[in-house]
């Protein structure tokens, strides 16, 4: 049988990703394609737990928080999108473990090589089949970010060398694997990022 499409969504903060997730689900829908919208850190109850943790419980330690990175992320393929992609179904994931690459690898400056050995253990061969990067300037995802109201939390509340070593990151797992990867100019304006978008995605089952 054939195994559903795994597509992540990568990015830093405010670069369009719960836009461009919404436009992506409603290129499904219109297709009539079999898919779920899932996220990380999250997406299981356990998963969840822990976002609320990493994102909105106290001080916590760098390697502590690259584990429960990982420690949600297991439970997530395990529970969610392996037997989603078994069953046919296309799983659409706001963040995956590039953003670890990005976040605790980049921002965080810890060790590639236990994030490599991490990835092997948690994924084993499992990679998503696209990864949309979307790119833009550390200041204009900020600026977005900001625009909006929303519930600011722990990692948001990081320097911008910070982020900007996290765009490093990003454009360095996207060097790395550019087979896997979709680099999109997040800066442009919204229409032209999503008809990117959809090239992509046509790519990815041309008979529809
Ligand atoms: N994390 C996560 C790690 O540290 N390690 C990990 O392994 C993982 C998995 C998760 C946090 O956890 C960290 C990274 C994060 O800090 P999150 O909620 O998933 O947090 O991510 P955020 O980056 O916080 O998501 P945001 O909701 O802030 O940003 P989005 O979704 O990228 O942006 P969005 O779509 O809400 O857009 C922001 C605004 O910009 C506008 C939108 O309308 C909106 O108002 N906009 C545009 N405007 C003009 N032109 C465009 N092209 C636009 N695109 C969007």
């Amino acid at each position: 049988m054939q195994t559903g499409k795994f597509i992540t969504i990568e990015g830093a903060e405010g670069v369009g990703k719960s836009t461009n997730i919404q436009h992506i689900q409603n290129w499904l829908s219109a297709r009539h394609i079999p898919f779920i919208l899932t996220r990380e850190p999250g997406g299981t109850e356990l998963g969840e737990q822990l976002r609320e943790l990493l994102l909105h419980g106290g001080q916590i330690a760098d390697k502590t928080e690259l584990l429960l990175m990982f420690a949600a992320r297991a439970q997530h393929l395990e529970e969610k999108i392996k037997p989603a992609l078994a069953a046919g179904t296309w799983v659409i994931c706001d963040r995956f473990t590039d953003s670890t690459f990005a976040y605790q690898g980049g921002g965080r400056q810890l060790n590639l090589q236990w994030l490599n050995a991490l990835e092997n253990l948690v994924q084993e061969t499992l990679q998503p089949d696209i990864t949309f990067l979307l790119d833009a300037p550390v200041e204009v995802g900020m600026a977005r970010a900001k625009s909006r109201n929303g519930r600011s939390d722990r990692i948001e509340a990081e320097s911008m060398a910070f982020f900007e070593r996290v765009r490093a990151g990003f454009l360095q797992r996207a060097a790395l694997h550019p087979a896997r990867f979709r680099i999109i100019n997040a800066a442009e304006p919204l229409p032209l990022v999503q008809a990117e978008i959809d090239n992509v995605l046509v790519g990815l089952c041309p008979t529809v």
